[in-house]
Formats: structure tokens, sequence, C-alpha cells
């Protein structure tokens, strides 16, 4: 498998055994609805929608001016749409080519995009001409610029002297690959925790198999209406069932471009949403807009909530508030994710992230030393199962600290399991904050803030809040001259990182506390800055 770790053979044939893996496609799988429920609409947004079979066609037509551009099997292209309808035309275009979308969010900039499209070596990147009041044209050009491999810039909207993707859509005949089910159907992006994000490879069959699993433990199906308001090129609102969960399920999806109540609430109440997908801090803004606005919410049956620890004061209030039921979500792009189950007593729903999904994930809570804790003892997950990975694309030498020898990914998180068989997440080990979901690799910024002139060590770390549950906070030693705050964002934005990276807080200091070992002791900074908090 093209720069991945396969699954070890005993493991796959046990997998297929235990009918885990179907051996389906995300592009025959869009052709069986198609032929199964013909008008019946796949996607809404805004006043345009399309039926199972028009997207069905529109796909082929798509795939048919790729291969005409050149794209062919087992190519990548770094795709960052937000949520439209295009988004998707564009991956099932490119899984019927076998070609693999690397899923880049909206938020992401020049650093992390050539990051993305130089390290997958992208043939092609799909961009909007504009959203959220960014232009992406000049950060795609200096990005084409810097990257030898990339061929084709290709935007939705007005695309200059780029490729318009409207133009794309062809009448001619394509010649589909063969496209395998144990191939590789697109790259996902790690949150990351040493360094820049690494790309999590994801094949048709496994990820087809989480989708159908959380369609089960969801109660998706046909008649489900989904409401996308998270970027759907992140796993949690793509596949938990997400948006491609529910076109498994012959479902219909509301795509919205983000989760504010103003855009949020008439679309559940017009469409009869069914199901939609939050993280913390928009389950929160949601309980304050919901006091005060009168929607007619019946059609809700339920919030589904993840991506970060939910306070169990906060997913109390979600069931009275809005008369749905609620569930908590706990995964991770590398695979692994548990649910709360809609019939779970309330103190499960409310106090644990769930179990897993699948009777085949693996589990184990381990120390320091990789020993089993004691049941209810805190320890870090690691985790090994039917669409888990065994390995980042092209990541040997990470690969061998990020799995066990026998495969476990390590989660980096911190749980315990309680009586009832649910997981609890307790903390992380990892080097990240994860601000209200959106996960930020320390290193990767430091590594940023570091080549600045006036700065001679930096170490990010996480700092409580009431909303987003954390936010970060650069501790610096300046060089010879202190260098202004203002002056250090303008500087991150210049390198051209995401806006939710930039350190919420700065504090200059003359020394960095240290381990036993003579580390930067980071659990000694983040002691720091949570007093300096509760003192005002
Ligand atoms: C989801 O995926 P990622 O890859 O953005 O982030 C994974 C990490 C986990 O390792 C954990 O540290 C944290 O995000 N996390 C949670 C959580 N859900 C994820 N921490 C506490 N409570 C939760 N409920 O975030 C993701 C992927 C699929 C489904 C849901 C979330």
């Amino acid at each position: 498998m093209l720069g991945c770790q396969p699954w070890p053979q005993d493991f796959a044939a046990f997998y297929r055994k235990m009918d885990c893996w179907r051996g389906e496609t995300f592009g025959e799988m869009l052709r069986d609805r198609a032929r199964e429920l013909g008008e019946h609409i796949a996607l809404t947004s805004g006043d345009k929608q399309v039926s199972y079979a028009a997207l069905d066609r529109k796909v082929d037509q798509l795939a048919a001016g790729f291969q005409q551009i050149g794209i062919e099997k087992e190519d990548r292209v770094v795709v960052q749409l937000p949520n439209r309808i295009e988004f998707f035309e564009v991956c099932f275009a490119l899984f019927r080519l076998g070609a693999l979308p690397v899923f880049a969010l909206p938020s992401h900039r020049y650093s992390e995009i050539s990051h993305f499209c130089a390290f997958s070596e992208a043939k092609a990147y799909v961009v909007p001409d504009r959203f959220a009041e960014y232009d992406y044209l000049p950060m795609a050009r200096k990005v084409q610029q810097n990257t030898p491999t990339l061929q084709h810039v290709i935007v939705a909207g007005d695309s200059e002297e780029y490729l318009a993707l409207a133009d794309l859509y062809s009448e001619a005949e394509f010649t589909a690959p063969e496209v395998k089910p144990d191939d590789i159907a697109f790259l996902q992006l790690s949150g990351g925790s040493t360094g820049l994000s690494k790309l999590i490879p994801r094949t048709h069959d496994e990820y087809i198999y989480s989708l159908r699993r959380s369609n089960e433990i969801v109660e998706l199906n046909e008649d489900s209406v989904y409401l996308a308001v998270l970027p759907a090129a992140h796993n949690f609102p793509l596949s938990s069932p997400g948006v491609l969960g529910t076109l498994y399920a012959g479902g219909r999806v509301v795509l919205a471009s983000g989760g504010s109540p103003d855009e949020a609430f008439p679309l559940i109440e017009q469409e009869k949403v069914t199901i939609a997908a939050l993280v913390p801090p928009m389950a929160i803004i949601w309980l304050e807009a919901v006091k005060t606005r009168s929607y007619d919410f019946s059609s809700l049956q339920l919030i589904q909530v993840g991506g970060a620890n939910f306070s169990a004061e906060i997913a109390r209030r979600i069931q009275p508030a809005f008369g749905c039921k609620l569930q908590q979500v706990y995964g991770m792009a590398e695979g692994l994710v548990n649910y709360t189950r809609l019939d779970d007593p309330d103190d499960v729903i409310i106090h644990t992230q769930g179990r897993p999904m699948s009777p085949y994930d693996e589990i184990r809570i381990v120390d320091q030393e990789d020993r089993e804790v004691e049941q209810g003892q805190v320890g870090e997950l690691l985790t090994r199962g039917p669409y888990t990975i065994r390995g980042y694309y092209k990541a040997e030498k990470h690969n061998e600290k990020a799995f066990t020898s026998d495969g476990f990914y390590r989660t980096g998180d911190l749980v315990r399991m309680n009586e009832a068989g649910c997981i609890v997440v307790e903390g992380r080990a990892k080097d990240q904050i994860n601000r209200g979901g959106e996960k930020i690799a320390a290193e990767e910024v430091e590594d940023h803030l570091i080549a600045h002139p006036n700065v001679l060590e930096v170490a990010i770390v996480s700092m409580p809040d009431k909303f987003l549950g954390e936010r970060s906070c650069a501790f610096i030693i300046p060089h010879q001259q202190t260098p202004n705050k203002a002056e250090l964002k303008v500087f991150l934005e210049e390198r051209g990182i995401a806006a939710f990276k930039i350190p919420d807080r700065v504090e200059f200091v003359d020394t960095f506390p240290e381990t036993a070992l003579g580390k930067i002791s980071k659990k000694a900074l983040r002691e720091i800055i949570t007093k300096k908090l509760a003192s005002v």
C-alpha cells in the first residue's frame, strides 16, 4: 500500500470473517444508492439540492474532467473546500478514480497547506475563491510556486488564471480504473503533537465499516436528516456517522457553513433536521441561544457532542433544552470512535465518553511502562481494531513511537474505564492543546515562534478556559529585546498559520521551570498560568 502500513494478513482475514470489511468502495456505494434511491435528496446546501441520482451523474462528469487533466489512480489532491455540495462531488469523483483527497480544513493557511501539498506530493489543489472573508487565490499562488509536483490549482468560484471547477464537468467517457476495497481512499490529518500534522491513510473498506457501525449505533436511516455544521473534512462530521454515514444510510445531509444558531436553528426547523454534531463550545452557544429564540426543534432526535472534553454540567442541560437525546462522541482521525448509546442511562451519557463502537476494538489502558493499570485507574489509552490505522502515511520513524510493536495506536489520551465499562477522558499525555475541538500541536507553533529574532526560547501550554475548555499560552524567554505581543501575532500570521493556532496569551519569563531530568516542565508552566488566571 502506497507509503502505508497495512493490517497484518491474519488481522485482515479476521476482520473480513467477522463481516466488518465487506469489500465495499465509496464509488460503488454512491452508485448503489443512486440506483436504489434515485430522486431522493442526498445533499442540501442553501437553495441548492442534489438527488442521489444527480449526484452520481455529476460525480461521473467530474471524474471524467479530472481524468482529462491527468489525475490518475493514487494521485494525491489536496481538497480545501467548505461545506458545499461541490466538496462531495470532488471527493466522490476522486474516489472513483482511485485518487486520494487530502482533507485540509478551510481554516488552514500557507504553512499547513504547503506542507500537505509537499508531503503528499500533490498533483492538484482544490480551493474556493473566497470563504469566511478569506481570499484563497493569493495563498494558492504561493503554494503552487513552492510545490514542484503541483500541476493544477482548481477553484470553486472565480478562478482567475486557474482552472474553474465548474468547467471540469465533462460528458466524455471516463475509464474507471479498478479501485479495490483495501485501497487507500483518502488521507486525513492528525491533530499532531510532534511538529506538523501527520497524514492518516484510510481505506474504503475499513472506513465504510466505521460508517455502517456508527449508523447502527445512532439508528440512522433513509428518513434521517443530518445537519453538518462542523467542517466536513474533519473525521467527526465526516464519519461519525456524519455526512458519509448519512449517505451510506440513504438519508439527507443539510450543509451549513458554520455552527452559529442564526444559521443552524432556522435550518433545523425548515429542513426537519433529526441529528446534528457539535463541538462543546458550539453546544454552549446553542444552549444560550435556545433560551431566547423560539424555533421548532421537534424533528431533532439527537445532538452529538465530541472532539473535546464536555463538562457534565453542560451536558446535563442538552436534553431538557432541545427535547432530544445527547450522545457523547470520543474519537480520533486515526480510527477508534467511542459513543454513549442511545439507551444508556443519563448518568452514562452525562458523565462518560461512551465505549468503542466495534466489538473488535481492542483497548488497553497503560502506565508509562506500558503495563496495564488496574480497573478504574487512569492511564494512556492504546487501541487496535478494524478501523484504526497501523501507521501514518510515509512516517516510518514516527510510527515506531506512535504504535506499539504489536500494532496498538498510542492515543496520547489519559483515560479511565468505569465499572460500567465506559471510558472517561481525564487528560492528555501528548503535547497538544485542544482548543474547543481544534487541535494545536505545541511543537508546530513553537517552531514558528522560535524563528522570531527576539525569541530565545518558547514553550506553549494549555490554560483552562470556561468556553473553549482550553486556550493556548506561549511562555517566551526573550532574546535581547522583549518582542511586542501584537508584533508576534502579525509575525505568525505572515508565516501563514491557521488563526486558531495563534497563542491566545503570551507570557515573558527569564527562565523555564525544569523537570528532574532538566527538560522544560510544561506541567509546571500550566500550573503557573492556571494560578495566575485564578488570581485575577
Ligand atoms: C476527533 O478527532 P481528532 O483527530 O481531531 O482528535 C482526536 C483527539 C483525541 O485523541 C482526544 O484527545 C480528543 O481529540 N477528543 C476528546 C473527545 N473527542 C476527541 N477529548 C475529550 N472528549 C471527547 N469527547 O476529535 C474526533 C473524531 C471522530 C469523532 C469525534 C471526534
